[in-house]
C-alpha cells in the first residue's frame, strides 16, 4: 500500500513538472487528490486493513496528499510569476525607437505682421487697443464726422446687419470709444489693430475684409510735426533705415488737414520703377490732425487738445516688404504659402 502511494507520489510529481499552464496543474489535482482520485481510494479502502497497518498507510497517504498539494501551489506560484514577467516584457517601452514627429505650427502672416508693426508703435509709446467688430452706427460714422448724409456712408460701402448696427468699416470706432472713457483728459496714446470690413468686390488688391492698424495720440500741443516724426520712425523700422517718407494733402472727414503717406520705393530706390509707376513713391497710410468737432464729440476740448490720427492696411504692408503679389493668398489657407513664414 505505502509503495503504491510513493509510486503515486513520483507519478504525480512527474506530471506536475510537465504541467505548461494553470489549466494543466488543475487536471493533476482532480486526477490524484480529487474525490476520486487514488489516494481517496486509499484512504476509503482503510477499513480493511489490519489495525497495525491502519496508521502508517493512514499517515502515508496524508504525507502524499500534503506534498502533492504543496508541489502544486509552488507550481501555480511559479507560472503566475511567469505569466507576470512575459507580461512586463511585452510591455516594455523602447526609448531608443523614433517618436511621432508634432508638426509645428506657426502664426499665420497678417498676425505675425500686426505684431511687428505693434512692436515698433509700443517701442515708440503706444498702447494696443482693441474693440468690437459689430459697431454702432454711431461709434463708427458720427462720432468721427460722418454725419448721416454723407456720401462715404453709403450703404454700398457696409454691411449693416440692422439699421444702427453694422461690420465696423474701419477701427477708428475703438479710437472714439477709448476717448470717451478718458473723460476728456489726454493724454490718449494707442494704436487699434482689427478686421474690418467693406462691401467690396475681391480681387488682387482688394478684399471685402481685411486687417487694420489706425493709431491715435492726443494730447496738449500735438502738431503734425509729431505726427511726421512718428511716422517717419515707424517707417524706416519697418522697411528700413534707407526709407523715407513724403506727406501730400489729402481728405478724410475725420481730420483736418488730412494727408496721404508715401514712402520711397524699395525697388529702385526712389529713381522710379515698374512697381512705383515711375514715381518713386509708394502710398502706404492716410493721417492728418484729428478734426475738432470729433475730439468733442470725444469729451475733448479742442481749444485745449490737439491730435494726430492715423491708418493703415496690414495686407498692404505685408505685401510691400514681403514681395507678395495677390491679397487672396492671406485668406485662401494654402499651407504651401503659410509654411513659408514660420521664420518671422
Ligand atoms: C485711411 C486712413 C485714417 C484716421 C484713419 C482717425 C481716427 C479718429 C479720429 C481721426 Cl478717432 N482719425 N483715423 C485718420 C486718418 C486716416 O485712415 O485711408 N482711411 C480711410
Amino acid at each position: 500500500m505505502i509503495e503504491r502511494l510513493q509510486a503515486l507520489l513520483s507519478e504525480a510529481l512527474e506530471e506536475l513538472n510537465q504541467a505548461a499552464d494553470k489549466k494543466d496543474v488543475e487536471k493533476v489535482r482532480v486526477k490524484y487528490l480529487g474525490k476520486k482520485g487514488p489516494i481517496t481510494e486509499v484512504l476509503r479502502g482503510m477499513g480493511k486493513l489490519s489495525a497495525e497497518e491502519r496508521p502508517k498507510v493512514g499517515q502515508a497517504a496524508n504525507d502524499v496528499r500534503g506534498e502533492i498539494q504543496e508541489k502544486l501551489d509552488e507550481k501555480n506560484q511559479s507560472l503566475e510569476a511567469e505569466e507576470l514577467n512575459k507580461q512586463l516584457a511585452g510591455e516594455t517601452i523602447d526609448v531608443t525607437l523614433p517618436g511621432d514627429t508634432v508638426k509645428q505650427g506657426s502664426r499665420h502672416p497678417l498676425t505675425a505682421v500686426v505684431e511687428e508693426i505693434e512692436d515698433i508703435f509700443i517701442g515708440l509709446g503706444f498702447s494696443v487697443t482693441e474693440g468690437p467688430e459689430i459697431e454702432t452706427d454711431y461709434y463708427n460714422f458720427e462720432a468721427l464726422n460722418l454725419p448721416k448724409e454723407h456720401p462715404a456712408r453709403d450703404m454700398q460701402d457696409s454691411f449693416f446687419i440692422t439699421e444702427d448696427l453694422l461690420l465696423r468699416t474701419q477701427t477708428s470706432p475703438v479710437q472714439a470709444r477709448t476717448m470717451e472713457k478718458h473723460e476728456g483728459r489726454g493724454p490718449v496714446k494707442i494704436i487699434c489693430p482689427g478686421k474690418v470690413y467693406r462691401r467690396d468686390d475681391d480681387d488682387a488688391t482688394h478684399s471685402h475684409q481685411f486687417m487694420q492698424i489706425e493709431g491715435l495720440y492726443v494730447d496738449k500741443n500735438i502738431r503734425m510735426s509729431d505726427l511726421k516724426g512718428i511716422l517717419e520712425a515707424f517707417v524706416k523700422k519697418y522697411f528700413g533705415e534707407e526709407r523715407t517718407i513724403r506727406l501730400r494733402p489729402s481728405f478724410f472727414p475725420f481730420t483736418e488737414p488730412s494727408v496721404e503717406v508715401d514712402v520711397t520705393c524699395g525697388i529702385c530706390g526712389g529713381s522710379g520703377c515698374r512697381m512705383c509707376k515711375q514715381s518713386g513713391w509708394i502710398e502706404v497710410l492716410g493721417a492728418g490732425m484729428v478734426h475738432p468737432k470729433v475730439l468733442e464729440m470725444s469729451g475733448f476740448d479742442p481749444e485745449e487738445y490737439s491730435g494726430f490720427a492715423f491708418g493703415m492696411g496690414v495686407e498692404r504692408f505685408a505685401l510691400l516688404k514681403y514681395g507678395i503679389d495677390d491679397i487672396r493668398h492671406f485668406y485662401t489657407n494654402d499651407m504651401r504659402f503659410l509654411n513659408q513664414w514660420k521664420q518671422i
